[in-house]
């Protein structure tokens, strides 16, 4: 049914989708006769995102058909090498190890880790948790606590407004902090859909665009008003914004009095950031301020502001994406009773969706609590930044075990020495892992996965609304066949054939598996699409996807009696509000020659660790350049290439520096993703470096409520490196 006229004799192409990011990109795959993928390219016939397709899209063949992919189970070995092992046979070794533990630490020994290759494969994605949940273990981390955990964080100490922001398609401003979706192309109040070709065409129905961000990014460029702040000073600059808002009277009256009582209250919290005391502290023009607080809450009627990695990861950063959230609130960018909501749910189960507050749920308050800090459940996951001392500290509940499932923990939790002096304290640490990543190369078992193209897939549900403003899905079946010779499986059965091992009865979308017979990848795609409005065979059937916009849902009436509001400023943003120039003083301060800050970036040719070593993204990106202004080059005598050291508080790292005129002064902007393990001296200049050299999860570098340790907004020194 997707087979297509052959490009060339004994090629024949084949439709599906990317599954490396958010995009989830149409493409069209040319195979050979032995099903094996010849190349991508974007499907310029794809409703959804019209023909797009990036570089790393467009060179997924590689990583299928590499010499250094992982094609057989491999076992650490007494003499400290890796080797190939029968899969049945390491599947009765992991699970006999887990049975020791369990009987001799319990539960609590046995942590999973969930990455990006878990949350892009959807037939596998809930199988770690479903599995920590069968052997009854609380340990459950993923890369969402290291990322933007900040917006759970927010709309737990806010509320919950059901129906959601006003969408992108129907905006009439769209303000971003540190967001750059036209590169990254992850959606927060943005259409990823091909974002380049979207914002243009809001753009020509006359959407503004305000944009914070130190960088005149990818983005920023097509901005009405540029913000360029120094970085970890976002809640300066919203502090700001509100106070400009609220003095002039600019909020939605309305609503703030029916849905948020404590308005003062923040009024009064904000008073002090007056756009001359923000403009010094976070070294903006005070009129592009005030031009962008008029521009959001003024001029335009709709339309919301979102935050992404910039504010997140800086310190301060839960109450940044409050304050995100009050701009929000207190300009009524929210749907109302009778709007129309665009995405009411494909894979997740529609309901009605009523105009109410849903008051401060503080999900992390109830519940299960870390012994590490004492830190709640994020989604039922306890937060990443605590992991290492969950291993590493001695005591009742220490974790023993790890299963890390699509993700490459090593490279992605900060304090990089700490994370490898944990993973060595593991009693048991598997991997699935298609690559010899830096976790795959401490694991004591790696099992290799199919990957994209060989595994039938629907694209990523748990976001589905946010990579999707429309309810579209799709189906792809697998399309290309596995190497010769591979002994590679869709994800889910490893969960599942040591689950049996054990005894358990795995349980998805609260049904028990079958645990005689492994499902298929289909089965689990057919239950995990249960709840849709059509038969999962039709979604299978429909070769560029389904659009369900048939029956259109709107906004419903909330009851006028409800007594729930906001809480704009409970007492811990109060008091976050209070002394949080205090905590920047101390996070931030320029003093002790740290006269830089560290912006995180993403760069477009490479995706965090993933593929660093396949040749086409190695020639492009062959290391993570540190990137600065070049009239902070010139005043530190430095030229383009030269070795710099960059020292924080933490740690250093070497790297060289590159020009880059778009970023603003007095900030260094380095990816993460790349380098080697602490115990490997290859050098920056081979394989780049881990900027988790410079970062820390100690109590006194992180957020409180999500242990968010900070990656961005940190002070750095630099010095040419070859007089160090
Ligand atoms: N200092 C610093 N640290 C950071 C960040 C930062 O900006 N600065 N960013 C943070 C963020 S936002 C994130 S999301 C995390 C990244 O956290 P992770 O998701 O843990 O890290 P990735 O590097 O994306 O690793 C993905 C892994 O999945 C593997 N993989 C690829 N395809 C497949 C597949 O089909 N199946 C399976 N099973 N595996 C596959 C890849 O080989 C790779 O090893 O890092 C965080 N850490
Ligand atoms: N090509 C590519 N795409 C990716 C990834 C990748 O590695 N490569 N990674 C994926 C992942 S895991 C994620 S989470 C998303 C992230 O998606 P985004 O959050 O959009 O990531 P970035 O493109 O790095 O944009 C973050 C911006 O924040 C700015 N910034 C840094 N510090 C601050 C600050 O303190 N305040 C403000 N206001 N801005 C700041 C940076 O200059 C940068 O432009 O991207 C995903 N997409
Ligand atoms: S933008 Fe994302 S989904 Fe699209 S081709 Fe690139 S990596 Fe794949
Ligand atoms: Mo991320």
């Amino acid at each position: 049914m997707t087979t297509r006229e052959p490009a060339q004799p004994e090629t024949r192409e084949a439709l599906s989708f990317c599954r490396q990011c958010m995009g989830m990109c149409g493409t069209v795959v040319t195979l050979d006769s032995d099903d094996h993928v010849v190349s991508v390219r974007g499907d310029r016939e794809d409703p959804s995102t019209l023909g797009y397709a990036c570089f790393k899209g467009l060179n997924a063949s590689e990583a299928h058909n590499s010499p250094d992919r992982i094609l057989r189970p491999l076992k650490r070995m007494p003499n400290g090498h890796l080797e190939p092992i029968e899969l049945e046979t390491a599947l009765d070794e992991i699970a006999s190890k887990l049975a020791e533990l369990l009987e001799s630490d319990g539960p609590e020994a046995i942590a999973g880790y969930r990455g990006g290759g878990a949350f892009f494969t959807s037939s596998s994605v809930m199988m770690l948790p479903a599995f920590l949940q069968a052997i009854g273990s609380p340990k459950a981390y993923s890369s969402v606590t290291i990322d933007q955990s900040a917006k759970e964080v927010a709309v737990g100490r806010l509320g919950v407004w059901p129906p959601g922001r006003t969408p992108f398609s129907r905006a009439d401003v769209c303000l971003l902090v540190g967001a750059n979706p036209l590169l990254s192309v992850s959606a927060n109040g943005f259409d990823t859909r091909n974002p380049t070709k979207r914002l243009r065409a809001a753009r020509e129905r006359g959407m503004k665009l305000i944009v914070i961000d130190p960088r005149r990014t990818e983005t920023a460029q097509h901005a009405d008003v540029h913000l360029q702040p120094l970085p970890g000073e976002d809640c300066t600059l919203l502090a700001g914004l509100l106070h400009i808002v609220l003095k002039e009277g600019w909020q939605d009256q309305d609503f703030c009095e029916r849905y948020a009582d404590d308005i003062e209250a923040l009024e009064r919290a904000v008073s002090r950031f007056s756009p001359e005391a923000v403009a010094r502290r976070a070294d903006v023009p005070a009129e592009t301020l005030r031009e962008a607080a008029r521009l959001f809450a003024c001029e335009c009627s709709t339309g919301s502001a979102a935050g992404a990695t910039g504010p997140d990861m800086s310190p301060g950063g839960n109450l940044a994406e409050h304050l995100i959230e009050c701009l929000n609130v207190v300009c009524g960018r929210y749907l109302r009773e009778g709007d129309e909501i665009e995405h009411p749910g494909v894979i997740h189960a529609r309901h009605p969706i009523i105009a109410e507050v849903i008051p401060a749920p503080r999900w992390w308050e109830h519940g299960y609590k870390s012994r590490i800090g004492g830190f709640g459940q994020f989604s039922g996951e306890l937060p990443t930044g605590t992991l290492p001392d969950e291993i590493l500290e001695p005591g009742p509940g220490r974790v023993r075990a790890l299963i890390s499932h699509g993700g490459n923990p090593m490279s992605a939790i900060p304090e990089i020495e700490k994370v490898e002096r944990a993973f060595e304290a593991l009693d048991l640490l598997v991997a699935i892992e298609p690559s010899m990543s830096m976790t795959a190369q401490m694991a004591d078992y790696i099992l290799p996965p199919t990957l994209q193209y060989e595994r039938a897939d629907l694209p990523v549900w748990l976001w589905e609304s946010l990579a999707s403003p429309e309810p579209y899905t799709r189906y792809t079946p697998a399309v290309a066949q596995p190497p010769e010779d591979s002994c590679v499986r869709d994800d889910h059965y490893y969960f599942w054939a040591i689950a049996k091992r054990l005894g358990l009865e795995l349980r998805l979308f609260d049904e028990p598996l079958d645990m005689h017979t492994a499902p298929t990848t289909d089965e689990i795609l057919a239950r995990t699409a249960r709840d849709a409005p059509l038969p999962f065979e039709e979604i299978q059937s429909a070769e560029r996807g389904v659009l369900l916009d048939q029956e259109k849902q709107f906004v419903e009436p909330g009851d006028p009696e409800s007594p729930h509001r906001f809480s704009l400023v409970p007492t811990d943003v109060a008091e976050e509000l209070r002394c949080f120039e205090e905590l920047l003083s101390r996070s931030t301060s320029d003093e002790d020659g740290f006269g830089y800050r560290m912006a995180v970036r993403r760069m477009r040719d490479s995706n965090n660790s993933a593929g660093l070593e396949l040749p086409s993204i190695k020639k492009r990106v062959p290391v993570n350049p540190a990137f600065m202004n070049p009239e902070d080059m010139a005043m530190e005598g430095l030229s383009e290439g030269d070795a710099v050291e960059i020292t924080s508080r933490h740690g250093a790292i070497r790297a060289r520096v590159t020009a880059d005129p778009t970023l603003r002064r007095r900030v260094v902007s380095i990816t993460h993703g790349f380098g080697k393990l602490p115990r490997d001296k290859t050098s920056y200049e081979d394989a780049g470096v881990s900027t988790n050299w410079l970062t820390s999860l100690d109590a006194t570098a992180r957020e409180t409520i999500n242990a968010m340790p900070w990656m961005s907004g940190f002070p750095l020194s630099i010095r040419r490196a070859d007089d160090a």
